[in-house]
């Protein structure tokens, strides 16, 4: 298992690489360069700069996240052609700097979503992501776009750029036309077209799921449990056609066996990456996100780590999202702090259970 952590930038970080380096057993980051809007090519020189920097602080950088798939392939328009192969240079670039895993996610103009970006905990006063679809009913997608960049304390979100969210309006009507299957036809087309590119050069392709793990606002999503990704993986039958184990996101949903589900995918060698959290429910799709100590969510984080362990040991970890804490100011779910203690208690995990299998 190699445990790294998200990193966006220096330019755009609250957390330096050096106070990464310093958490102990991180290897590595999961990198984003987030000023790159979907569907643009990561130049060579976009991409070397960004890792020089990072093998300067003594950590890899094998695994990129949100290269975002423009809405045009995820509509079936016929413009998708010109973004697909600005993809496959993507993938060629980011190959030659000595990238193997990119995550990314085939969910409708939204990435993740959430109700409240600074929900206090009221048990002991931090905050952390939280999501009420009661909630999300009153506000309608404009207004929550407008109050989670709002809310971010001035960060850029992954998936939150505004030049992907300009024309909402009428991205959110064609979407009416859209059902889930031509969504899946409009995914098999990406994953023809990209697949065989990221075999020639040795890449893996990591699918994130809808997060949080069900349908909103009427839009397609096809990617919120194990039989949505048992489609996926097949939609292109190949080991660089993987999944992203979010166990936040898939486990935003009581009716997703987490676990199960990693020792499936995990046993047919097709995940390529985990992001491990931990998530409390609150009532039918009301959650907040948790520390990852598994005590104070409904997710058993020795279970995750031991089917890692059992089923794809060599595999890349992140600590996602982490509460505010020892106040933190940063961007929402991405400080320092409760992500460092996340990936030591997830080191803490592995270490014991490496031993109990001596
Ligand atoms: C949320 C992240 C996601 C993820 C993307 C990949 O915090 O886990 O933004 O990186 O969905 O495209």
């Amino acid at each position: 298992m190699k445990m790294t952590f998200r990193w966006y930038g220096s330019k755009s970080d609250s957390v330096s690489l050096q106070q990464i380096r310093q958490i102990p057993g991180m290897s590595g980051i999961m990198g984003f360069l987030d000023y790159k809007a979907a569907g643009e090519v990561w130049t060579e020189d976009e991409i070397r700069a960004y890792i020089d920097e990072v093998h300067a602080a003594g950590l890899a950088c094998e695994v990129i996240e949100s290269v975002n798939v423009h809405e045009d392939i995820k509509m079936g328009l016929p413009s998708r052609d010109r973004y697909i192969e600005n993809y496959r240079a993507t993938i060629r670039n980011l190959a030659k700097y000595g990238v193997k895993v990119i995550v990314y996610n085939f969910m409708p103009v939204f990435d993740w979503l959430r109700t409240d970006l600074a929900r206090v905990i009221p048990e002991d006063g931090s905050n952390s992501l939280y999501f009420d679809e009661a909630d999300l009913g009153d506000m309608g997608p404009l207004e929550i776009v407008r109050s989670t960049i709002e809310n971010s304390n001035g960060f850029s979100l992954p998936g939150w750029e505004p030049e992907r969210l300009a024309e909402l309006e009428a991205t959110l009507e064609r979407y009416k036309s859209i059902s889930p299957d031509d969504l899946r036809n409009n995914y098999k087309y990406f994953l023809d077209g990209i697949i065989p590119t990221c075999e020639e050069c040795g890449v893996v392709m990591a699918c994130h799921p809808d997060d949080p793990a069900w349908p909103i606002f009427g839009l397609p999503r096809i990617a919120h449990s194990q039989s949505d990704f048992d489609k996926i993986v097949k939609l292109h039958d190949s080991p660089c056609n993987t999944v992203c184990l979010c166990t936040g996101s898939l486990g935003s949903d009581p009716a997703n066996d987490v676990v199960a589900a990693i020792r499936h995918f995990g046993e047919m060698g097709r995940i390529g990456c985990l992001h491990v959290r931990n998530v409390k429910h609150l009532g039918h799709h009301k959650f907040r996100e948790a520390a990852h100590l598994s005590e104070t969510g409904d997710l058993d984080l020795f279970e995750i780590m031991r089917a890692v362990y059992e089923t794809c040991p060599d595999t890349y970890i992140r600590p996602d999202h982490g509460r505010m804490i020892w106040g933190e100011v940063g961007r929402p779910g991405y400080g320092l702090y409760d992500r460092a203690l996340g990936a030591t208690y997830l080191n803490g995990l592995w270490e014991a259970i490496c031993k109990m299998n001596k």
